[in-house]
């Protein structure tokens, strides 16, 4: 894996001081950003790159969008934390602009992405018991393989990515795993009463954007019905127009149970997730069950209702369907002998590389990357393309002829 680089001393700089003293929990590029404005990064050496994975579908409004700064630079200078200790006068605002935006009766809010799955697992249980009448301590959870959920020992319990969970046992009980996009085997599944909830990501973003069958998302919600098991919807990285619709689920007309929300749900400006569910199971958390000491700050409030705000107002999820076929035909027609796979929806797309050099994704980005466009690999030999829904028809028409120039080096 390709790494060596002539960077500038500049870059090589801040490379080795992250090195010096931040944990090694990644293997970034080597490249050292500074500004980032819409669909454009800059690295310390006023470098431009085409951003093509969006902090992981963080920033699908753009970097830096305007609305979103304007709204945290208001509150920021106003009020930022309270905590739950006492009322505030952006909570109530927030909540209920989001939930009338989903549909739902009330909204968890939460920080991180895996606080929110979290608190989704939590609920489940809850109601399991309160509701459903399950036996205490033996409520079940269906999960997929190769799901990807976050990184706390409860939600790497049920994860199949040994990266994922080596060296970290041991593991949460009450989980079982099936096989992604396949409906008999969670019929099958369902078949033990006390199963509690079917917890998936609508499209798997880190297993390398697989989509499932149309009409997956449909037969799940009947099961899920007909078993009176809680339908979870991992929207943190498919929802909020990624997938050109406003949650991927929708592009069924489908509505989950429990709908977890987070990364662009504050523009990839600061961590701010939520969970969505009707009253009947979120009134099985009662006060001091559950919180955290962010979970709902002003702060995140204001910024939360401007980033949901600009994805309808400049209507990202249509464009992020027309750019993401505009994409994907524009790759096809590269006819490369090193793709051997074009997936997606909207603009959630991957590639897969076909090579003899395991290393091939990595160096083909590392060619990306000198060519000014930044994208990631994931799982060795796919590499994700998700740009900010802002895109338009010239950048994506830039990006591709990039990656066209850059597959030479695969010969
Ligand atoms: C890393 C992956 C993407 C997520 C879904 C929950 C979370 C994530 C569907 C947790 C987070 C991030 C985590 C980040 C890289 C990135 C990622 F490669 F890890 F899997 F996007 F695909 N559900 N995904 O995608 O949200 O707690 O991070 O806010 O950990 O390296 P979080």
């Amino acid at each position: 894996m390709t790494d060596v680089l002539c960077v500038s001393a500049a870059t090589q700089k801040f490379i080795e001081c992250e090195e010096r003293y931040g944990a090694h929990n990644y293997h970034p590029l080597p490249v050292v950003l500074k500004k980032g404005q819409g669909v454009n990064v800059w690295d310390v050496e006023d470098k431009h790159y085409y951003d093509f994975l969006s902090g992981y579908s963080a920033v699908n409004q753009g970097h830096c969008h305007p609305s979103i700064i304007a709204a945290l630079t208001e509150q920021a200078q106003t009020l930022t934390l309270t905590s739950r200790a006492f009322y505030n006068d952006k909570l109530g605002e927030y909540e209920e602009y989001i939930t009338k935006y989903f549909g739902y009766d009330k909204v968890l809010p939460m920080n991180t992405g895996v606080e929110a799955v979290e608190t989704a697992l939590k609920l489940s249980r809850k109601w399991a018991y309160l509701v459903k009448g399950i036996e205490e301590n033996m409520a079940k959870i269906i999960v997929c393989n190769d799901n990807f959920h976050g990184r706390t020992l409860g939600v790497i319990s049920y994860s199949t990515d040994p990266s994922s969970t080596a060296g970290f046992g041991p593991f949460l009980p009450g989980f079982e795993k099936i096989p992604f996009n396949d409906t008999i085997a969670l019929e099958k599944a369902f078949q033990d009463k006390n199963v509690a909830a079917f917890l998936f990501e609508p499209i798997q973003g880190e297993a390398g954007v697989v989509v499932p069958d149309v009409g997956y998302y449909t037969r799940v919600r009947k099961l899920c019905t007909k078993y009176n098991v809680l339908m979870i919807a991992d929207e943190i990285q498919t929802g909020l127009c990624r997938t050109g619709n406003l949650l991927a689920i929708c592009a069924e007309g489908v509505k989950a149970d429990i709908l977890i929300l987070g990364k662009a749900l504050s523009g990839g400006t600061m961590p701010i997730s939520a969970v969505l569910c009707n009253d009947e199971i979120m009134m099985t958390i009662k006060p001091g069950e559950h919180g955290s000491t962010y979970g709902g700050n002003p702060l995140a409030c204001a910024v939360a209702v401007a980033s949901l705000k600009v994805l309808k107002v400049e209507k990202m999820a249509e464009n992020a369907t027309k750019m993401g076929e505009l994409f994907r035909s524009e790759l096809a027609k590269l006819e490369s002998p090193f793709i051997s796979l074009i997936r997606g929806r909207g603009l959630l797309n991957a590639i897969v590389i076909n090579h003899p050099n395991k290393d091939a994704a990595w160096d083909l980005c590392m060619e990306m990357m000198h060519n000014g466009l930044i994208a990631k690999p994931t799982h060795g030999d796919k590499i994700r393309f998700a740009p900010p829904l802002i895109i338009n028809e010239e950048q994506i028409m830039e990006a591709v002829q990039i990656i066209k120039e850059s597959l030479q080096i695969l010969y």
